[in-house]
């Protein structure tokens, strides 16, 4: 955004060549149909947003994880227990989420500091969590009777939340996905891929025009053969063209690389999608990337899964993402009664409370310049000709002694973000960067923030 965006792509190629030590093609180059300057202008929010809400929510929240004395499924219950499809499709009767409130969901989000929410319109068993009329296969066949993404598209527009969506594209329900499984009991004839691509075309335009403003449409499901780059190609034009700004992650296309998520080869879509880990390195600015990750093991409610990360895990992933120049994608697995699991209520509020005093430091920054600090992470931002940096101290400095690896300049001003007068700290040179005099403790156990104003250009050694 900052840089002359006619040299943005070369930039970004040669840039993620050097850092990332592959040669991965972009996964944020501009669409044929966009310049470089509009696709910098689509992806704009997406990129100032940094934080977002994933929701793993269908029947498989009816068992909750639990079969046959085994504990350990989630979202993909049908595929690993291979019960019959239409014993599957029972459960769809007993769901009936009665405490789901769509206001109460989005305004955690919005004070845990996420600007965006990415809710399974369709997982991979194909269920709609939305009034279809291309189907049975949705909530019309539960006791529910409501739209849960209707209530959360109006509750995240009147919070000024971006609402979007998670629609698998492998589907083990539907007869014509050509990967038909053999306990798909329901399913007859011979699969039509053509005829699955037209099904869920139908889908979408239900989604993409009974909804509001989609801020994303997050594809998955994409690795079967059954899928192609061409449909991908297609996949994404019939996006576009519904709605034009509407962004897409790169599993609409076959080139993702594995858990990594950044595409390797001819890829398709506007951004990378690493999953459950946190790349070493950033990929240069121009490459727009968002790892998701699970609070504890399971994207799907599973009632016996307690192995929950820490408040303090969360808060420094989200700053370790920022400070790559990437997005943090936290997801939630609501229950069947429509409530969000209260451990994950708990580190929501604390990550929230950690944004109330940090938010600047998060919100529309830049990858840090550092390539490694000892202590943290750093995040910045550039104005006309001024810098900031923020120092994110995970490690604070036992001598009350922080040290800047290779910083030359002399900021202007140094003080803890978590100090509302926001008085100097002293600064001066040391052997190997510049020193920041801290207090003996830390303000916030989480992280703390050091601002460092810097005029002119950053001179790193
Ligand atoms: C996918 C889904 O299968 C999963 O249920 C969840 O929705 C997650 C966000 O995305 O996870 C994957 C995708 C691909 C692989 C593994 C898990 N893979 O290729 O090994």
């Amino acid at each position: 955004m900052k840089t002359h965006s006619y040299l943005r792509p070369i930039a970004a190629t040669l840039l993620a060549v050097l850092t990332s030590g592959a040669l991965f093609a972009q996964t944020s180059a501009a669409a044929p149909d966009e310049t470089p300057q509009q696709h910098d202008a689509r992806m704009a929010w997406f990129r100032e947003a940094r934080f977002g809400m994933f929701i793993h929510w269908g029947v498989y929240s009816v068992p909750a994880g639990e079969w046959n004395g085994k504990t350990e499924y989630g979202e993909w219950f049908l595929e690993q227990t291979k019960i019959p499809v239409s014993q599957y499709e029972k459960y769809a009767a007993q769901f009936n989420p009665v405490k789901f409130d769509a206001q109460a969901w989005v305004q955690l989000a919005k004070s845990a500091g996420m600007k965006y929410i990415v809710i399974t319109s369709k997982h991979h068993d194909g269920f709609g969590m939305f009034r279809s009329d291309a189907t049975d296969w949705c909530i019309k066949s539960t006791p529910f009777q409501r739209d849960p993404l209707k209530e959360l598209a109006a509750a995240c527009k009147a919070a000024g939340l971006k609402f979007c969506f998670y629609h698998s594209i492998m589907d083990w329900h539907h007869p014509d996905w050509a990967t038909r499984r053999a306990w798909n009991d329901k399913a007859t004839g011979t699969p039509d891929m053509d005829r699955y691509v037209a099904y869920m075309k139908v889908q979408l335009k239900e989604l993409l025009t009974g909804y509001g403003p989609i801020g994303i449409v997050w594809f998955d499901g994409e690795w079967e053969k059954p899928w192609t780059h061409d449909r991908g190609v297609d996949l994404y034009n019939y996006v576009r063209n519904l709605q034009p700004k509407t962004i897409v992650n790169n599993r609409v296309g076959k080139g993702r690389s594995g858990m990594g998520g950044m595409d390797k080869g001819q890829g398709v879509g506007d951004y990378g999608t690493p999953e459950q880990e946190i790349p070493a390195m950033g990929f240069g600015p121009g490459v727009t990337w968002e790892s998701c990750m699970t609070m504890n093991k399971h994207w799907g409610y599973n009632k016996n899964d307690q192995n929950w990360k820490s408040a303090e895990v969360l808060v420094r992933n989200l700053i370790d993402c920022a400070s790559k120049g990437g997005n943090y994608l936290l997801n939630v697995g609501p229950t069947s009664e429509g409530l969000i699991p209260g451990p994950s209520v708990e580190r929501l509020a604390a990550m929230g409370r950690w944004m109330k005093v940090n938010r600047e430091a998060i919100y529309d920054t830049e990858a840090s310049p550092f390539p490694k600090l000892d202590w943290g992470r750093c995040t910045r931002k550039v104005s006309g000709k001024d810098t900031t940096l923020y120092l994110h101290v995970f490690n604070w400095p036992a001598d009350g002694k922080l040290i800047v690896p290779g910083l030359k300049n002399t900021p202007r001003r140094a003080y803890l973000l978590a100090d509302q007068r926001h008085q100097s700290l002293t600064t001066g040179p040391a052997a190997t960067g510049l020193c920041v005099a801290l207090p003996a403790t830390a303000p916030d156990a989480l992280s703390s923030t050091v601002v460092l104003k810097i005029r002119g250009d950053l001179r790193i050694e």
